[in-house]
């Protein structure tokens, strides 16, 4: 089983979708075995996405994710990071499948609807930025 990390963004929290979501992630058969509401500060959205500081839309990218509540999780499943991926599609909503999170929840490249993890070391540092080992007993 591998774990992978996941956000529900402001944009579609906002909207009401985080129950349509939530729901989705289970009837695709991920296990939530860690789940919270936050609503992160401008610098806790930039310790988060800190690979990302050179980038052009970094401080455009955390001044959304610092703009209202999310929902982070973590996700368990047989191939977690590449299955939660596949679920939510490209990047850009304008880019994603038919079926998936990002086209059906996403508003713009930015507030995209959903995060996941691209890979097992990302994933080990995005579960411990949020999450505590206490908090991903089941
Ligand atoms: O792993 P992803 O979330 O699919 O994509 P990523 O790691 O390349 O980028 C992280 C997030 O940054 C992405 O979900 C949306 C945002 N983003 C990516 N490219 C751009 C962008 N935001 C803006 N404003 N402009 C971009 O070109």
């Amino acid at each position: 089983m591998e774990r992978t990390f996941a956000i529900i963004k402001p944009n579609a929290f906002l909207a009401g979708n985080a129950g349509k979501i939530i729901a989705r992630i289970y009837a695709e058969g991920f296990k939530i075995v860690g789940m919270k509401k936050l609503y992160l500060s401008k610098r806790e959205a930039e310790g988060f996405y800190y690979v990302h500081k050179d980038r052009p839309f970094f401080g455009e990218l955390t001044d959304f994710m610092s703009s209202g509540p999310c929902i982070v999780m973590v996700l368990e499943a047989e191939g977690a990071i590449k299955k939660w991926r596949d679920l939510m599609g490209a990047t850009n909503p304008a880019n994603a499948a038919e079926g998936t999170l990002r086209r059906e929840f996403g508003d713009s490249l930015e507030a995209n609807a959903t995060h996941g993890s691209d890979a097992p070391e990302t994933a080990a540092f995005e579960i411990g930025y949020f999450f505590s080992g206490l908090e991903l007993l089941m």
